[in-house]
């Protein structure tokens, strides 16, 4: 089996147009899709930015993975596999691969990720790492890439039936709760009964908690937004200078989320080669490039609920700042 599959067909066409989309709005509606921080510089960024102490979600997140590991393996009374939607660098599957090795002979590992490099180095750490696992990476979005995954555990008659799909890093996020209830209900679609979703989210707390998270004091963050604009520069030809722009997190207490912009500090076009053409910006106008939505335990059970899950346990932290819910697909 080979290890690697990319899906990622002209990336750099839905990229151009994405831009042109996204930059030809006036008046503060400028918007970028955040998928598009993760480049190798945007994904190896994030990692920095896991490290951070103010970034809370990811410690956390490690910390309720490495206490309930095991009980959320004690739900799944057969062989499983796994399937990770957005892996990154796989870090913190680590912990739960190693669990699950203790209690099968033989794991095949499935993650999906948008950044082809980071998956790459990621299968290959992870196949040399471990003896009994197989990684087989999927350098694809979402959709594309799980009906991948479907394929070859189809075509793979090695492989559990059984599979639990991984989402993790509070990514659902990223969506609106109508785009959620799709997502999940898409992700449904390509699951049995007797699968389960393993669903990380971050909680609504103290503002200045969460704000303190995207504004880290040594400016991870910020280097992680501004790094859009140099990979139009990178990949499209653009002529972005970095220090025109400068980055915005905030949260937005009526939306319950943190949003991240780029404001311009000047009014100033920029030409993006590849394009042909150049955008406006006036001063202090901002490009919108990421929501992240911060949930309560019962947001979260009624958009699951109104796509096929149940839940099946929550798991927290201590500090009840973030959650991990085993879900169980209905039947
Ligand atoms: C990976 C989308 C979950 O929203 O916390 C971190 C991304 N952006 N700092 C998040 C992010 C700025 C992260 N997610």
């Amino acid at each position: 089996m080979q290890p690697f599959v990319s899906r990622e067909i002209s990336l750099i066409e839905h990229f151009a147009r994405d831009i042109v989309d996204g930059l030809s709005e006036e008046n503060n509606k400028k918007w970028i899709k955040p998928r598009y921080l993760y480049d190798e510089v945007g994904s190896s960024l994030f990692e920095r930015i896991c490290e951070q102490p103010e970034y809370y979600p990811f410690r956390t997140e490690t910390g309720i993975l490495k206490r309930y590991d095991q009980k959320i393996f004690k739900f799944m009374d057969a062989d499983v596999s796994v399937v990770e939607l957005g892996s990154g660098n796989s870090a913190k599957t680590r912990i739960l691969l190693s669990s699950l090795l203790e209690r099968q002979k033989h794991v095949f590992y499935l993650p999906i990720d948008v950044s082809q490099e980071i998956l790459l180095k990621t299968t290959h750490d992870l196949n040399r790492e471990f003896t009994r696992l197989d990684t087989f990476g999927i350098a694809a979005d979402y959709s594309e890439g799980i009906r991948e995954a479907c394929n070859i555990s189809a075509k793979n008659r090695a492989m559990p039936e059984r599979k639990v799909v991984l989402f993790l890093g509070s990514t659902i996020g990223n969506f609106e709760y109508s785009e959620a209830i799709e997502f999940l209900i898409s992700l449904r679609a390509n699951m049995q009964a007797g699968d389960f979703l393993l669903l990380g989210f971050d909680l609504q707390k103290d503002v200045k908690l969460v704000e303190d998270a995207y504004n880290d004091r040594l400016g991870f963050t910020s280097a992680f937004n501004l790094n859009l604009l140099s990979r139009i520069n990178r990949e499209l030809g653009g002529e972005f200078i970095q220090t025109n722009f400068r980055h915005l997190a905030f949260y937005n207490t009526d939306h319950h989320r943190i949003e991240m912009n780029l404001i311009s500090k000047i009014t100033h076009d920029v030409y993006v080669n590849r394009l042909g053409r150049s955008f406006s910006f006036s001063e202090n106008e901002r490009i919108h490039t990421e929501n992240s939505y911060k949930f309560t335990l019962e947001k979260m059970k009624d958009i699951v609920e109104g796509s096929g899950f149940r839940i099946a346990e929550n798991f927290l932290d201590h500090g009840n700042l973030y959650c991990v819910s085993l879900m169980v697909v209905n039947s």
